[in-house]
Formats: structure tokens, C-alpha cells, sequence
């Protein structure tokens, strides 16, 4: 039976995340934990919740001790943007927390799930088709603690046989809880503005092209890795997985064709700009395909449908 810790659960991923496993494995199997941002209602009614910190490694053990943990989903993380402007704090949660974590999992036998990010990548990786394997010398603060984790995951699996497992994860886009400090999060924002206000200022240039995933997938893609048979897995972490690559004019015409009057505009931000401009165009996720059967349900144009009609009854009904 299926015991999980959700890290990081009031975030953009771990919020949706605790709530599909909780039906998947039974709302007392999952405990979601966070940090400091209090839990939304949804969260907090369907099952238990703990406030941890995953710096104090005593604050996470306790939680899998108590509740008989055997797989770990570590979302907690600062993301890309966040990371530039304060990277020591990147450092501590990215890189000293998942190394608490980790060592949690080596002492209660737990799997673990771990996501890495484009973010691994850098200016001289081949960003057409970024291979499974390939150069990783990424320049941010990010980047340095996504590759570290990964290193860090497989060598806790070769020595102490721990099971890890994890996946690149592109540029998220939900419906739920706001990302907080991607360089990604336009692909976002686009949707609550063209919705609100009918127009965007986009902070990242026309032409460029990142992955993207709609969250339905990003679910599926930690679920499925999770539940494979380990036998099958040549590669345990930092699988690349993607739905769909775009820049902001391909995403800006796909909601014009349903919100006819929106525009968008330019006002660029020079560090989110060369942060995406060092990030894959689009990734080859042939591995992932193979190995555990990775294959994404959402493309952009049954993306944009679905946020539009979800998010416009969401803000609709919140006005009234
Ligand atoms: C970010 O933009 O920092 C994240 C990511 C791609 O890892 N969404």
C-alpha cells in the first residue's frame, strides 16, 4: 500500500498533485506538508497536512515516521527566477534540502520522486532536440542545484540503493495555484490576462521557444514514473518529458482564435530573457517514451481550449 509525503503541496505542482494521489491512494494515505504559505481549503479538508521544513531534516523524518511513509513526492523548491535574485536561499532549499530528504528516504526505505527541470540545461547544450544525455552546464543558480540534484539522486540510488526516480520537467501551465518565480510563468499569466483584461505584456521575446506542459500531464508524469516497474528503468532520474514547445506568438494566436480581441505587447525582462534564451528550444523525450511509456494527452490547441473554459468560470464566479 501506497503511504506518500507530498513536499512542497501548497505549491503550483504539489497542490494538484496531493489531490490526484489522494484519490488514487485514499485521502488519509497522502500527507501533504509546507513550509510557511498556508494551505487553501481543498487542501486542508481532504486529508492530513503538517507544516515542515525540509532544511531541518528531524522536521521531515518526523512526519515519515509518524505516518509510515514509503514514497516520497519532493516538490519543495525555488524556481528559476526566485533562484537568480536569491541564490544562497536557492542553495539551502534546492540542494540541502533534497540531500535532507534523501537522506530520510535511505533511513525509512522510502522511493522518492524528485523533479528536475529544462532548467539542467545551459547555453552549450544542443537546445534543438536536447538529447536524453548531453552537455549540462547551465549558468544559473537553478540550473546548477537542478544538475547537482540530479547527480545527487542517481548516486543515492548506485550507493545506497535508494529509489529514486524523477523527470525534466518543462514550463508548467495550470488552472489552480499560481507558479511562483519561473521564468516560465508567462506561459500562465497569458491566460489570466487575455481572460481579465483582454491583453498581455509579455516579459519574454517573440522567437522564443521552451517546452511546455499542461498540469493534467505533469501529474500523470510523476504518477506513471512512480508507478513503474523499476526493472524497466535504464535511466531512474531526470528523464526528459515534454507536451508541447512554443514562443509567446504561437501561444498568443492559439488564444486569439478563441478570445478574437486579445493583443499582447513586449516589455522585456533582461534576466528571465537570457535564462529562457539558455533553455532548450524543444526536448527529445524519446527516453522517457521508451522506457516507462511517457506520451502527454494535452497539445497547445486542447491546452488553451481547457484553460480558457475552466479559468473563465473560476474568475466569473469569483466576481460574483
Ligand atoms: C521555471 O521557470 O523556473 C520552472 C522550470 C521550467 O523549471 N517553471
Amino acid at each position: 500500500m501506497t503511504k506518500a509525503l507530498v513536499t512542497g503541496a501548497v505549491g503550483q505542482i504539489g497542490s494538484e498533485l496531493t489531490l490526484a494521489l489522494r484519490e488514487r491512494y485514499g485521502s488519509d494515505n497522502v500527507i501533504a506538508t509546507g513550509h510557511k504559505t498556508e494551505p487553501g481549503e481543498t487542501l486542508l479538508n481532504s486529508g492530513p497536512f503538517h507544516f515542515i521544513n525540509c532544511s531541518k531534516i528531524d522536521t521531515v523524518a518526523e512526519v515519515v515516521k509518524n505516518y509510515k511513509v514509503n514514497t516520497i513526492y519532493h516538490l519543495a523548491a525555488i524556481l528559476s527566477a526566485v533562484a537568480e535574485a536569491k541564490p544562497q536561499l536557492a542553495w539551502e532549499v534546492n540542494i540541502n534540502g533534497l540531500y535532507n530528504v534523501l537522506e530520510v528516504a535511505r533511513e525509512y526505505g522510502c522511493s522518492l520522486f524528485t523533479p528536475s527541470s529544462i532548467g539542467a540545461f545551459g547555453p552549450t547544450t544542443p537546445l534543438d532536440n536536447t538529447p536524453q544525455n548531453t552537455i549540462q552546464r547551465p549558468n544559473t543558480m537553478y540550473g546548477v542545484t537542478k544538475v547537482a540534484g540530479e547527480l545527487l539522486c542517481d548516486y543515492y540510488y548506485k550507493r545506497f540503493g535508494v529509489d529514486t526516480r524523477g523527470v525534466r520537467y518543462p514550463g508548467i501551465i495550470s488552472n489552480e495555484t499560481l507558479p511562483g518565480g519561473g521564468t516560465t510563468d508567462y506561459a500562465v499569466e497569458i491566460y489570466y490576462e487575455a481572460i481579465k483584461h483582454k491583453r498581455y505584456t509579455c516579459y519574454i521575446k517573440a522567437g522564443t521557444f521552451l517546452d511546455m506542459m499542461y498540469m493534467p500531464d505533469a501529474i500523470k508524469a510523476a504518477i506513471d514514473i512512480m508507478e513503474v516497474d523499476p526493472d524497466k528503468l535504464i535511466h531512474r532520474n531526470a528523464f526528459n518529458v515534454t507536451a508541447m514547445s512554443f514562443d509567446p506568438e504561437i501561444i498568443a494566436a492559439e488564444i486569439k482564435k478563441i478570445i478574437p480581441e486579445f493583443t499582447m505587447d513586449y516589455d522585456i525582462d533582461s534576466v528571465k530573457q537570457a535564462i529562457a534564451e539558455s533553455w532548450p528550444n524543444n526536448m527529445d523525450d524519446s527516453t522517457a517514451r521508451e522506457e516507462w511509456g511517457w506520451n502527454p494527452e494535452y497539445d497547445l490547441e486542447a491546452m488553451t481550449k481547457d484553460m480558457i473554459e475552466v479559468l473563465s468560470k473560476k474568475l466569473k464566479s469569483k466576481e460574483e
